[in-house]
């Protein structure tokens, strides 16, 4: 094969795999969505500036191949001189900063979605005030993330630092957690011993759980996900579990989400009660086999 050929080969290859890597990578090299507003916009930004890069990366590669090809070594040839081009060099000095100010404005603009989580919507649950700014109405549905070696634990309260005893007793689960569609989830997370991290990829962004601080997320899972299950894992190198350490969500409608979470709650109760009980027999049985007179250590 010529050189020539060679290299034309190579461009055609190169091509190729330029125009069918966008088919290939669709959820492998752009972040994963479609779980909650937040991870769209996340998604949306991310090929925004994949666009803009695709082009400045055409453009720089072809002036540089056309470059290379007009102007290679020929007997007698001078290229162009563009040192000392004031057009030249005012145009690619805005145009880059032009490229950036885009850049920023639509990221600022998207920021804000990504950021505050909106209302629920009129078919989610709608809960009561909390003391959380988060959602422009106030409302939304919160839930304790708690990273622990190694596994999650959910409490589904309205607030996680709250001492005065008002949420004590709180429905709680592990590893799964159960939220309505249409609802704006609003978390706070912490962890237990050492830091962890909470990611659940098609909801939107990673958040650290570090002992002592509270970080906080959302998302909000539109109706017709009902019954679709998310999964995520710790994303922070935490001891020698961590592999182990998944996490999922599971959303229902908000009636179901209702009836579970008494299901639950009857659930802790009963399983409470059969543990009182159960060591009310055991105190019952040891106090019962001491013999007459003697103390318990
Ligand atoms: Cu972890």
């Amino acid at each position: 094969m010529t050189s020539r050929r060679f290299t034309l080969t190579l461009l055609a290859v190169v091509a190729g795999a330029l125009l069918l890597a966008p088919v290939a990578s669709a959820g492998l090299l752009s972040p994963e969505h479609g779980g909650s507003p937040n991870a769209d916009g996340i998604n949306t930004l991310y090929w925004f500036v994949f666009a803009v890069a695709i082009v400045v990366f055409v453009g720089v590669e072809g002036v540089l191949l056309y470059t290379v090809f007009k102007f290679k070594a020929r007997k007698g040839a001078i290229p162009a001189q563009i040192r000392g081009n004031t057009r030249l060099e005012v145009g690619w000095t805005l145009g880059a900063a032009l490229i950036l100010v885009v850049l920023a404005c639509v990221t600022f603009i998207k920021l804000d979605g990504i950021r505050n989580p909106p209302d629920s919507s009129a078919n989610g649950l709608q809960l009561a005030d909390t003391s959380r700014r988060l959602p422009p109405n106030g409302k939304s549905l919160n839930i304790c993330v708690n990273g622990q070696q190694y596994i999650w634990r959910y409490t589904y309260q309205e607030s996680c630092t709250d001492k005065s005893g008002k949420n004590l007793g709180a429905p709680f689960s592990y590893e799964e957690m159960v939220v309505p569609t249409d609802t704006t989830v609003t978390l706070d997370i912490v962890a237990q011993d050492v830091a962890h991290s909470w990611w659940i990829p098609e909801l939107g962004g990673k958040f650290d759980a570090i002992p002592g601080y509270t970080n906080h997320t959302w998302f909000k899972i539109p109706g017709k996900l009902a019954g679709h299950t998310f999964y995520g894992q710790c994303a922070e190198l935490c001891g020698r579990n961590h592999a182990n350490m998944t996490a999922r969500v599971k959303a229902v409608t908000p009636e179901q989400y209702t009836q579970w979470l008494n299901q639950q709650k009857a659930n802790i109760k009963a399983a409470e009660q059969a543990g009182a009980k159960q060591r009310q027999q055991l105190e019952g049985s040891t106090a019962n086999s001491q013999p007459a007179g003697s103390t318990n250590p």
